[in-house]
């Protein structure tokens, strides 16, 4: 095979461009990593892999292990092994539930993050900007995609509340995932070349619109709950898709519980911290301090109070998560954990 010919079908699987790796190896993209090993694919087949010794060493942090999305030098045999992971161009994690702080990757290598919720029961708007925030630190592009717009009696109003929500230019869809022409739209995400992840809550039809897109029923899908439209984590491991239309989609299992990493930086909320800026008291609490702008903008309905709560949860987690990653890396480096320096108790007036 030409190197034009390699590229040519590597581009099928996402590939930019980039080195081709040396004579003996091969390159191919994780599509799916299971108990027993990995699934590669080369942009013609699909082929299962083991990872090499050296990724399987205790104490090795978990983000240099292969993880879906990536392309990997493979060094064929029976079985073949996985012997070196190329630098991620994007990486979209969350932060592991539980008391250790511990990142966890969702996907690496991809171009945008196709935020999926339903417009039935499912639609909650604090949820999306949960995941916009984590994009913010991956690299990709979120894009907003409301599912069931065929099955929602309050579509346009959730919609128009959604657009008015979200910083401008936030590019939102609404789509019905079961209907190729009103999926269509998403084909300026999935050109050759283009990588793209779904996320969502269980039961907001990641499957259904993969499914769609790939033209055949490859995942399997599974009806939501009546009463609350919540799905039966259907989808058990994510997967990487190459479409007909060239580009390659990623769908992952309904996520639970999604933490913040602490390295956000909430641009989400620009103008929120805009406004606070703006208090008369550098470090105001935004309750009943006199001067307090936040509070102006709430009382004037310029500021919807939904928003500013979920900002708060949004940044206190976030402040926190920062902190114990902070503590890790300390760790990490042999040094003695250091207190974090308070802030002033009094309230100090702007200069
Ligand atoms: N009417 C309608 N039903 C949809 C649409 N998208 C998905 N569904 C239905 O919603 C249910 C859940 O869809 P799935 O595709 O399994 O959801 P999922 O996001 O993959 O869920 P998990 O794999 O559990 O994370 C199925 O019964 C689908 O038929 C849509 O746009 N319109
Ligand atoms: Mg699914
Ligand atoms: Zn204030």
């Amino acid at each position: 095979m030409t190197e034009h010919q390699i590229i040519e079908r590597l581009r099928r699987i996402g590939w930019r461009d980039g080195p081709l790796p040396a004579d003996g190896l091969r390159l191919a993209r994780v599509a799916a990593q299971h108990r027993a090993g990995y699934e590669l694919h080369d942009g013609e087949h699909s082929f299962g892999a083991q990872p090499a010794g050296h990724f399987l060493k205790r104490g090795l942090d978990p983000s240099e292990r292969p993880a879906v999305g990536d392309f990997v030098e493979v060094e064929p045999g029976q079985p073949p092994h996985i012997v070196r992971v190329l630098p991620r161009r994007t990486v979209l994690s969350r932060a592991a539930a539980g008391e250790r702080y511990e990142r966890q990757l969702i996907a690496a290598n991809i171009d945008y993050v196709l935020v999926l919720t339903g417009l039935d029961g499912d639609f909650n708007p604090a949820r999306i900007e949960r995941y916009l925030s984590l994009t913010e630190d991956s690299g990709a592009q979120p894009v907003v995609l409301l599912s069931k717009l065929d099955a929602s009696a309050d579509a346009i109003g959730r919609i128009d509340a959604l657009r008015e929500r979200l910083p401008e230019g936030t590019p939102i869809h609404a789509i019905n995932g079961k209907d190729p022409a009103s999926v269509a739209v998403l084909a300026q995400y999935l050109q050759p070349g283009d990588s793209a992840v779904l996320v969502g809550s269980s039961g907001a039809g990641k499957s259904t619109l993969t499914n769609t897109l790939l033209g055949i029923d490859k995942m399997a899908t599974g009806a939501v709950r009546a009463h609350d439209s919540r799905g039966r984590h259907t989808t058990t491991h994510r997967a990487l898709l190459p479409l007909p239309s060239g580009g390659c989609l990623i769908d992952t299992p309904g996520m639970r519980e999604l933490k913040l990493t602490g390295e956000e930086n909430l641009d989400l909320f620009a103008d929120i911290e805009e406004l606070a800026e703006s208090c008369r008291f550098a470090d105001c609490g935004h309750g009943s301090e006199p001067g307090c702008a936040v509070q102006a903008a709430l009382d004037s309905g310029e500021l919807a109070p939904e928003r500013w709560r979920n900002y708060l949860k949004l940044r206190d987690e976030r402040e926190e998560q920062a902190a114990t990653l902070e503590a890790r890396l300390r760790r990490q480096r042999g040094g003695r954990p250091v207190e974090r320096p308070h802030s002033p108790r009094g309230k100090r007036e702007r200069d």
